[in-house]
């Protein structure tokens, strides 16, 4: 008997039996039937149960980290990091081992249910009542079938947040090109990160999240992003952050500009309280120094023909005098917005001293490599676009782009094709059907709605309810909880009321309140998926998640519910459904790319990707240096590239250099100036431009991501709640950070319950006084106001961020201005 054994198991088997047998008031010695010795033999059984490792991916934010999942007997009973994945290198952010929680949460719906109460609202249980897959999906593709008949397919709609990979969110376009939805798919975009995504777009040609070089960059200036609470991929920023601020020679300095004392900030070298809405003039300020002092990197940008500096402030430069190298209008950017851009003015916009903008802008200007990094803060506002390319433009100026230590675009993994081809499969409604003149419902690409935008998730349930463009007839949802996340929810839950709703989600969450039908997912422990990684360093990385166990539960994979619904519709679609047959079969398609193209760790196939969870191949194929863009000849970066090359592989604008002045927001000026105001003049350059603050009140209100907060998806996790308790507040509660001096103007003490108000809502917490946050900000949270989503989860607090939040977009990005509503606060 080993040691583990002789102290521990004797005593605890018999210690549970004994109360076992207490607690069930069972006669001294027998359970069921069982003597003690013969209940005591079976606790310790000859043969031990083995503990298996499986490879997956994290599900909680979307860092995507890999994660080995311990199973025992059939239980999952701990999660670690996956040492050999790139992200994870064997550890997690404290969410992750959190996934067993998910797993076991015992509010899950257990198998498709169907709604039996007709009346909808946040006080109506939906009396859901179990259904077998055959009816709940049977019942899923005869409304569709039904509406395609009478050519209203358009009316419905499928919704996502999260996409993962080919297998599920991949799926949704084809799905809607056979069927005949514009509709099919809306992602969440709009409501996440278009902001960043469209500023790039206009300035660099890819509309995409940058990867970037950390460990070599020698400066950090961070733009409104949670670099050590949220951005992407979290866990890894923080590994990242011990080596560049400890082990690295020389330490990267870091300034973080927000609108509160965050961990990040307070962690920083510098840390600038900035007014919610004007990162964009701080950042032209520092172009403007940067200019003014000669600072730019002119092997990337270029000079003047005669070497000599003619950017003095206020006065204007004859753009002939300059010769650029990898950028466009940087003279005319300077003649019509960065003359005045002074650090003066600036401070005067944001509220910094002037001496620290300089000394910032200084900095950046003087240490190569330099990083410019935004997220949320920066681009969630009325001003996103213009405040985001202002950012983006001090990477183009001291040349960071596709620079070591500089940024990236993420590449794509080596995938096979998919089994079968849809083409194939297209009836005459499918190419020629009336859903074809149709606009989508979010108005995303229309001229009188979002041309230019990506998604407008926030638009469509307002959209169905004024019945403008027209209503919805059934809506489904997979990886999003509008009716909690969109600003203005309370507008989701009236739209829903009147549509049939189908959620795909394994947990009771607001949007499944509201539904007619449940199609539950399995939970990402219990699933085979694929996903390729976020932005990360650049070079390709395709990860699987591999089930631990069975499922628990009556519940399928969505891909998997999304082929079966397809099989079930008459003619072509219903073939191409049969012909695909599963998502097993579609993933053992994308692992065929690995045969030839097998990765670092050697996985080649299926097999070897279930093994190991990850497939990635080093190194980023492109590099910039001194000026000249080079690719990976095998060994080093060592083959020159033409401009042409650059254009298609790695600049991907009209002029195939960074454009100061957007040609992608010039060719749709016209309609710019018409549809916002703006001017035709500046459009197309980063410019400064009040932001709006819709709200009716006197004081910012923003909500932002903390580290234990997992999106809408950890909600019911008791352990994540109580951790988040010190900076959420408990049941009922949530903590408002507010500054002393503002809260005592209006007669409110340290501690007090209080009501915030704004044109669309009112919601109730309690103030605490802080001197980090901005005299004129309230910050407080997102994660707070459930009122489903599960046992923990629900009735905390009264009332959501969002149920304040003003559903106000950008129409050029169509990004959701989250943190531009203003509110009052009052006593309550
Ligand atoms: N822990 C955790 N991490 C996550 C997620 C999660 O749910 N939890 N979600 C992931 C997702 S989906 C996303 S999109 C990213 C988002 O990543 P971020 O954009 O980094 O996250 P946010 O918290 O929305 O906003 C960032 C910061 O902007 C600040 N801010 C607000 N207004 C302004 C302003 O006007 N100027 C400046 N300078 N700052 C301002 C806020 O105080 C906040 O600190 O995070 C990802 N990572
Ligand atoms: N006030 C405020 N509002 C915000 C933000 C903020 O910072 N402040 N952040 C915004 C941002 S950046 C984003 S990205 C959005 C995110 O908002 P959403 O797009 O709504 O995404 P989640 O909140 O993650 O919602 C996930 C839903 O999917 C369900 N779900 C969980 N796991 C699974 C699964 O395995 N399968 C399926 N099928 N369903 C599952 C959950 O129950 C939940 O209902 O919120 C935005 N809203
Ligand atoms: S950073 Fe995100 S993906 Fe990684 S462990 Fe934390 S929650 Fe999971
Ligand atoms: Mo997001």
């Amino acid at each position: 008997m080993g040691l583990y054994d002789r102290i521990f198991k004797p005593a605890v088997s018999r210690r549970r039996f004994l109360q076992a047998t207490a607690a069930s008031g069972a006669a001294a010695s027998l359970v069921g039937g069982q003597t003690l010795r013969e209940t005591q033999a079976q606790a310790t059984p000859a043969a031990k149960p083995e503990t298996k490792i499986t490879k997956n991916i994290c599900h909680q934010c979307p860092a995507r980290c890999g994660i080995d999942v311990y199973t025992t007997d059939g239980r999952v009973h701990a999660i670690y990091g996956n040492t050999d994945h790139p992200i994870a290198n064997g550890k997690l952010c404290p969410k992750g081992p959190l996934g067993t929680y998910i797993l076991y949460d015992p509010d899950r719906f257990k198998g498709p249910m169907k709604r039996t109460n007709p009346k909808k609202g946040r006080n109506e249980d939906p009396k859901f009542v179990p259904i077998t897959w055959d009816e709940a999906l049977q019942t899923v593709a005869d409304r569709l079938q039904a509406l395609r008949d009478k050519g209203e397919s358009h009316r419905f709609a499928l919704c996502y947040g999260r996409g993962w990979g080919a297998s599920c969110a991949g799926l949704q376009g084809t799905f809607g090109a056979l069927y005949g939805s514009p509709n099919v798919a809306i992602g969440h975009s709009s409501m996440c990160s278009d902001g960043s995504i469209k500023s790039k777009q206009a300035t660099d040609g890819n509309g995409s999240y940058n990867a970037y070089d950390y460990r070599n960059t020698n400066y950090l200036l961070m733009f409104g992003c949670g670099f050590l609470e949220a951005f992407r991929p979290y866990n890894y920023l923080m590994q990242v952050w011990g080596y560049i601020r400890g082990e690295k020679s020389p330490k990267t300095r870091v300034t973080a500009v927000d609108v509160h004392m965050n961990t990040t900030m307070a962690a920083s070298d510098r840390a600038l309280l900035i007014k919610p809405g004007t990162d964009g003039a701080l950042a032209l300020a520092i172009a403007h120094y940067i200019l003014v002092n000669g600072l730019w990197e002119k092997t990337f940008v270029g000079d003047f023909k005669d070497g000599v500096n003619r950017f003095k402030a206020g006065q204007t430069v004859d753009p002939a005098l300059f010769d650029e190298k990898w950028v466009k209008g940087l003279v005319e950017w300077w003649n019509v917005e960065l003359k005045d851009r002074t650090p003066q003015w600036a401070s005067e916009i944001t509220t910094i001293l002037e001496r620290d903008i300089v000394a910032t802008a200084r900095e950046f200007g003087t240490t190569r490599p330099a990083l410019a990094i935004f997220e949320r803060g920066v681009h969630a506002h009325s001003n996103g676009i213009y405040n985001g390319m202002a950012v983006h433009s001090l990477n183009a100026l001291v040349g960071s782009l596709f620079a070591k230590g500089g940024m990236m675009y993420q590449m794509g993994p080596s995938y096979g094709p998919m089994p079968v081809d849809a083409a194939d499969y297209m009836d005459d409604y499918a190419k020629n059907g009336p859903w074809k003149s149709q606009p989508r419902i979010d108005l995303k690409g229309h001229e009188d709605g979002y041309l230019l935008a990506n998604n407008m998730l926030q638009e469509v349930g307002p959209n169905s309810l004024a019945g403008k463009p027209y209503k919805l007839d059934t809506i489904m949802f997979y990886l999003t909880n509008p009716v909690w996340t969109a600003p203005n929810g309370q507008e989701w839950e009236k739209a829903l009321a009147e549509l049939f709703v189908i959620d795909t989600s394994p947990f009771p969450g607001e949007t499944a309140m509201m539904a007619d039908l449940i199609l539950p997912d399995h939970t990402y422990l219990e699933r085979l998926q694929d996903a390729p990684t976020y932005p990360f360093e650049g070079w390709p990385m395709a990860q699987l998640r591999v089930p631990a166990i069975k499922p628990l539960y009556d519940t399928k994979y969505y891909g998997d519910v999304l082929i079966e619904i397809g099989k079930r519709m008459k003619g072509p679609m219903g073939e191409y459904y049969k012909a695909l047959k599963d998502t097993e079969n579609v993933i053992r398609h994308l692992a065929k790319g690995f045969e030839k193209d097998p990765g670092d760790n050697g996985v080649k196939d299926f097999e070897s990707w279930k093994e190991k969870g990850v497939w990635y191949k080093k190194p980023y194929l492109w590099q910039q240096r001194g000026g000249e863009f080079y690719e990976w000849d095998g060994k080093a970066y060592a083959k020159p590239m033409t401009p042409d090359e650059v254009k298609a592989k790695l600049l991907k604008t009209p002029s195939g250099k960074f454009e100061f002045r957007s040609g992608w927001l010039e060719a749709k000026a016209d309609w710019i100036a018409a549809k916002t105001g703006r001017d035709k003049a500046k459009l197309m350059f980063p410019h400064w431009e009040e932001p709006t603050h819709p709200g009716g009140g006197d004081l910012y209100v923003v909500t932002p991501k903390v580290a234990l907060h997992a999106e809408g998806r950890g909600g019911n996790i008791p352990i994540a709640i109580s951790l988040l308790q010190p900076t959420m507040g408990g049941r009922d509660q949530v903590y408002i950070e507010i500054h002393p001096e503002t809260a005592r103007k209006r007669g409110i003490a340290d501690g007090d319950r209080v009501r915030i108000k704004s044109s669309v809502g009112a919601i109730e917490g309690h103030c605490r006084y802080f001197e980090g946050v901005r005299p004129d900000t309230l910050v407080f949270p997102m994660e707070h106001g459930h009122w489903a989503q599960g046992r923990w989860a629900k009735g905390r607090g009264p009332g959501h961020c969002g149920e304040v939040t003003v559903n106000q977009s950008d129409r050029i990005t169509g990004q959701c201005n989250y943190y531009t509503t203003k509110v009052t606060i009052e006593k309550a």
